[in-house]
This record gives C-alpha cells, structure tokens and sequence, in this order.
C-alpha cells in the first residue's frame, strides 16, 4: 500500500508539467512501466552453487570473486532473500531458477532425472508470491561436464546424458507454465568450447546442432514454455572457440523457430545489443535478453543505468517488443549477473532498480518529435533534444512510481537491506 510524501508528490507534478509539455504522458507511461516484469536471477542470491550435494564448485568459465557474509545456503534462505530484495523493487516480477536448484530431499537425483516434483517448493512458493517462474538446465559443474563439453560432447554416451538433461528441463518448465499460468521461458546454455585453437571447428557445432534437435523433439505448448538458446562470444577457458557462436544460435533460432537470449555481456566489447534488436527480431519468435554488464573479460557485472542500458530500454520501447501495446511480448527480460563482493540482496534490488529506471526512461521519450526531426533531416535538432532530455526530471517520476507500488522511495530500500543484513544475513 503506497504512503503518502508531500516532497515526493509535488516534485512528481512538476516532472509531469515538464514531461507534458514535450507531448509525453508520464501517467501513461507509470501504467506502462507496472506491466513489465522482470525475472530475477536465482542465482545471484548464491554464488551460482546450486543445492546438488551441498552446492558444487563453479566451471564451465564462469566464476564468482568476493566472500561477502550470508550467502543463501539452502532454498529457504534463498526464497527468503529474494522476498526481501523484491519489497524493493516495486512491480510485480518473475524468478529464474537453474536445474541446480532442485530439491530432492537428500536424495541424489542426476541431472537427466529430474522431474517438476522436484520444483514443487518452488512452485509453491512462486503461486503464493504471484510470481512467475523462469528455468534453465544446468550444463557446468558437473562431473560430465569436467572436460568443458556437453551437448557438443564427442562421446555419445555424455552427449546423450545432457540430452537428457535438456529434455528433463523442458518438462519442469512446462509444469512451472502451468501452474502458475504464465509461460515459463527455459533457456539453453552451454559452455562447450575450447580454449586453444581447434583443429575441427565445424564437427563440436554439427553435434551441437543435433543434440538440441533431440532435446527440443518433444512438443510442447507454448503457452506452458518457450525455448532459448544462448550464444557466448568466449569463456574463460573457451578463449579461442566457442562452439555455441553467435552466428551459430542466430541461424539456430531462426530456423528452429526458437528465442534468441542476447545477453549484454556475451558482446564484443564495441557490440551493443541495442543495434543488434531490431536487426534479429524480425526474423525471430522472440528474445530473452539477459541483462547484464560486461567489464573487461567478465560478462556478469551488477547491472547500472549505464548509456547502453538505456539505449537498450528505449529499443525495446520503440519497437513495442514488451507488448505494452497489447500484444504479446516478444522480447523477455531477464537479469543475468553475480556478485559475491557486495550484499547479495542488494546486488539484486540495484540491477532491478536500474533496469527498470531505464525503462522508465525510455516510456518518458518524446519518440514522435525525436522520429519527425529525424525524417525530416533535421539531425541537429535531434541531438539537441536527446542532449536536453538527459537533465529532465526523470528521478521524481520513479520516485513516485515507488510511492505508488508501495516501494521504498530513494536510498530508503538500502536501510531495509541493511536491517536484513543485521537481523538475518549476519547470523548464518
Ligand atoms: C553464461 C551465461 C548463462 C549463465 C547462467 C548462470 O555465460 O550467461 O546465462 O550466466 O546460466
Ligand atoms: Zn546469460
């Protein structure tokens, strides 16, 4: 329920006054902002462990730095960080589990053998929250996948066993769209790759092909579930091939009629996805975009409002690919990030937070004048309003929208993490 703040509601009507005299309803694009949901990375909230065995160590290239207190260590520590990261983050939003979040009561249960029954915290947790649920197999940290091959595997017996995986997945993500009404999108990743020069680039890729032609065999409905496949520029370990290219997941979805995921860190550091969008998505059924930073070498920063964040926002809103408008989304947003340096909750309520404010960004985007200036040459006046809406004031009207959606106003949301951090994280 939202409070009341004579600060924050006066400096909202004077945004609204400024933002109405470029032609941009701010209502309207408060309303638009509620209706877009964001699927939060379960594994931020843990290092990217899982709950197999006590949580296993991480490969397939991605690693975890820092050591900060409190690392969820079981499904209720971790349901109960993302309860409190989502009091933060105003909206109503998705969570986005690994198959390594399982939970099977003590029993070892492989990989190709897991079944919705082993989600039924989840779920349950997720029906009550009123929250969707996202999915993805986990192909790392696993014993077959000690060599840095799944999918691509040369061995049939391994390939055929993460075959099995992948179908497995797609099941519980089905059981997850129909419980709780809402498609679940379950997105492939591997990390196959090699981190020398291969000799036989074409042969890991002509298997690859196969294997996610068997895993994606069966039919499902796409109400219930919708597949994503993930391409990565290089891993560390993978530096010099990766067989799941972006060349190759294009030409993949495309012709499987699958998503894309675009994640913002799998780029060459001079490639952005928001020139990328409009190029793929009208040859594709959709896209999962990972949001995420890359810094360096390292593609899962926190994600911050940085320029492309929001250049990237502003796509999305000018190609209607949220489905703002009415129409299905084609586009689904999910975060993709971890940081075990600074307080985990945090991690999450910042990357969530600054996803959203560009967004709101892009809704408070005069696009009918910036499109008329730009048809009709005239590109001065176009950078100069493109200069000039970077100082309007956008913070006020996210401020209310928190007011609003019951959310902490400003820096309010870090003293409850903190109190968190206090009362329960500093205790495990
Ligand atoms: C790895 C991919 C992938 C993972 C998660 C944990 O580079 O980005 O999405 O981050 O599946
Ligand atoms: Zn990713």
């Amino acid at each position: 329920m939202a409070e009341s703040s004579p600060r924050v509601e006066q400096a909202w009507r004077h945004a609204r006054e400024v933002y109405s005299e470029l032609g941009v309803d701010a209502e309207d694009a408060l309303e638009r902002l509620a209706r877009v949901p964001v699927s939060l990375n379960c594994w931020q909230g843990d290092d990217v462990r899982g709950f197999e065995d006590g949580g296993a160590a991480l490969d397939g290239g991605l690693a975890v730095s820092g050591n900060y207190l409190g690392r969820a260590r079981d499904p209720d520590e971790l349901r109960r960080d993302a309860e409190q990261a989502l009091r933060c983050i105003p909206g109503r939003h998705r969570f986005n589990l690994h198959a390594s979040y399982a939970e099977t009561g003590g029993a070892r249960v492989d990989r190709d053998a897991l079944q919705p029954g082993h989600f039924a915290g989840w779920i349950g947790w997720a029906r009550e929250r009123g929250l969707g649920l996202d999915f993805n197999p986990t192909f790392f940290a696993h014993p077959k996948a000690a060599d840095g091959f799944t999918l691509a595997h040369a061995d049939p017996a391994v390939r055929g066993f993460w075959i099995e995986h992948g179908r497995a997945c797609r099941r519980v993500g089905a059981a997850f769209g129909a419980a709780l009404g809402t498609p679940c999108v379950t997105n492939v990743w591997v990390p196959d790759g090699y981190k020398d020069t291969p000799a036989d680039r074409a042969a890991p890729r002509a298997r690859l092909a196969e294997a996610l032609d068997q895993v994606f065999a069966e039919e499902l409905d796409p109400a219930l579930q919708l597949d994503a496949v993930e391409p990565k520029l290089f891993g560390i370990g993978s530096e010099s091939y990766v067989a799941g290219s972006h060349e190759f997941y294009l030409g993949y979805a495309i012709s499987r009629r699958k998503l894309l995921c675009l994640d913002m860190g799998h780029q060459h550091p001079t490639e952005v996805l928001s020139d990328k969008l409009s190029a793929a998505l009208p040859y594709l059924p959709g896209v999962l975009l990972h949001v995420s930073r890359g810094v360096r070498w390292d593609s899962d920063h926190v994600v911050t409002l940085s320029d492309e964040l929001e250049e990237l926002a502003k796509e999305l809103v000018r190609l209607d690919a949220l489905g703002l408008e009415g129409a299905p989304p084609r586009v689904h947003l999910g975060l993709d990030f971890f940081d075990a340096s600074i307080n985990r909750v945090a991690a999450w309520v910042i990357g969530t937070r600054s996803l959203q404010k560009a967004l709101l960004l892009a809704l408070l985007e005069p696009a009918d004048t910036l499109q008329a200036l730009e048809r009709d040459g005239d590109f001065t006046g176009r950078l100069a309003l493109l200069e000039e809406l970077k100082s309007l004031p956008a913070g006020a009207v996210w401020d209310y929208h928190c007011l609003r959606q019951g959310a902490p106003v400003g820096l309010a949301w870090l003293d409850e993490v903190r109190r968190y951090e206090r009362d329960v994280l500093s205790q495990r």
